[in-house]
């Protein structure tokens, strides 16, 4: 993979980066992505049915099940180079914003500070009823209740059909405006309101680069499709850019 110098001299001079991360980042730690197959016990059961409100209220154990198997999956992952090269990247421009579509905390265990998390987080649970947040997760197989109201507990993240949080929406459309560069890397592209994020970026004069293995529907649009893993395009990205960065 060779880096385009073009995209090399855009970064250095950047003075606003903004990225958009999805699943992808955290495949080569070994998460599988959103809409990867999944396996075992959960392989006949189709993610985006599971992340509702309808699935939870219709089925709370089974959708506290899946949860507490991806959490589990997450917290036996580590962070990949793909990760640790964002977290030197923004050593490296003088405003950089991450945003991400994951719920896996992977990018803070790297050392990102201040990780916009458009659709929450497995590292919280909250009270179904009242929305207090209750740090940690709740132990035990059954299903958890608010230790305030005796509610149902639900996992801290945005189902299908819900809104996002609105000050890290407002926050992430913010920072891909006032981009100069804007990475999209590991999304299918395919959920909203996240996967307008990039076109904001474009339409308000950034250059927009993805990083995917595969085509997206955006690929056409972007300036730099970098076609391959996070894990190895953007540790490499890096020290074209930056030859004495860390590590
Ligand atoms: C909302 C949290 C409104 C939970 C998730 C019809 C048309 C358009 C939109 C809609 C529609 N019908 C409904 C909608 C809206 C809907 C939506 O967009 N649906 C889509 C599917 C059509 N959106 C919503 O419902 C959102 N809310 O719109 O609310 C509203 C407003 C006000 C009031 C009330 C309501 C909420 C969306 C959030 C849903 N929650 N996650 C959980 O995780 O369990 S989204 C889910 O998909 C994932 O969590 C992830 O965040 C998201 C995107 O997935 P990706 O991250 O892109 O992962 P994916 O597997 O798809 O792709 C991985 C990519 O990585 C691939 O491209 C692959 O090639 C690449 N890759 C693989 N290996 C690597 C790699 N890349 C780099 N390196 C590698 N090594």
């Amino acid at each position: 993979m060779i880096i385009p110098t073009e995209l090399i001299n855009h970064l250095r001079q950047a003075g606003r980066v903004a990225v958009l991360t999805g699943a992808g980042i955290s495949a080569e730690s070994g998460v599988p992505t959103f809409r990867d197959a999944q396996t075992g016990l959960w392989a006949r059961y189709d993610p985006q049915e599971l992340a509702t409100p309808q699935a939870f209220y219709r089925n709370p154990q089974l959708v506290w099940d899946w949860y507490r198997w991806r959490r589990e999956l997450t917290s036996q992952a580590a962070p990949n180079a793909g990760h640790l090269a964002l977290v030197e990247m923004a050593r490296r421009v003088p405003h950089f914003t991450l945003i991400t579509q994951n719920v896996d905390g992977l990018h803070q265990r790297a050392g990102s500070q201040e990780v916009i998390e458009l659709h929450g987080s497995l590292a919280r649970s909250r009270c179904a009823v009242e929305d207090v947040l209750i740090e940690g997760w709740p132990a035990g197989p059954g299903l958890p209740t608010c230790p305030r109201c005796g509610s149902l507990l639900r996992p801290d993240v945005v189902w299908f059909g819900e809104a996002l949080p609105a000050g890290a929406l407002k926050a992430a459309n913010n920072a891909a405006r006032a981009a100069d560069v804007f990475f999209t890397i590991g999304t299918s592209a395919l959920v909203y309101p996240a996967s307008e994020l990039p076109l904001e970026a474009l339409e308000h004069g950034a250059t927009v680069v993805e990083i995917n293995p595969e085509r997206t529907p955006l690929t056409r649009y972007v300036n730099f499709p970098l076609t391959g893993p996070a894990g190895e395009i953007l540790p490499l990205l890096l020290h074209e850019t930056w030859p004495d960065a860390q590590p």
